[in-house]
């Protein structure tokens, strides 16, 4: 099994800009978010994971146990509770927005190889592919 933790570049991705409109982020975040190029830096200290994810303009860090829901502030600033359970290779990390605030719940998949991480971003019917390259 490839390991999880690392360092990762996002070499490619597709719809993000979808993705994100379905999500309600507007023009000016979007346009970041379009614009970025992550590096995410995966960790474990015991049982407890970190992922900080980078870019020019705004870098978050969440920690998190696998199957214990924690609050998450995303990049575009939502409040979501999420859990994060491994399937295999793959991290699932169900996001579920604030139902007052009319938020959408979405599914963040992260599949891991020796060289790549594969990433699918999922709200509605819509499906945003990012590609990570192994830095580390
Ligand atoms: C990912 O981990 C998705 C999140 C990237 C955040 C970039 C900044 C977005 C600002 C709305 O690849």
């Amino acid at each position: 099994m490839a390991k999880i933790e690392g360092k990762f570049k996002m070499e490619s991705s597709e719809n993000f800009d979808e993705f994100m409109k379905a999500l309600g982020v507007g023009l000016v975040m979007r346009k970041m978010g379009n614009a970025a190029t992550p590096t995410v830096e995966i960790t474990k200290d015991g049982d407890t994971y970190a992922m900080k994810t980078t870019t020019t303009f705004k870098t978050t860090e969440i920690k998190f146990k696998l199957g214990e829901e924690f609050e998450e502030t995303t990049a575009d600033g939502r409040v979501v509770k999420s859990t994060i359970t491994l399937d295999g290779n793959k991290l699932v990390h169900k996001q579920v927005g604030d139902k007052e605030k009319k938020e959408k719940d979405s599914e963040l998949l992260r599949e891991f190889t020796d060289d790549k991480m594969l990433m699918e971003c999922k709200v509605d019917d819509i499906v945003c592919k990012r590609v990570y390259s192994r830095l580390e």
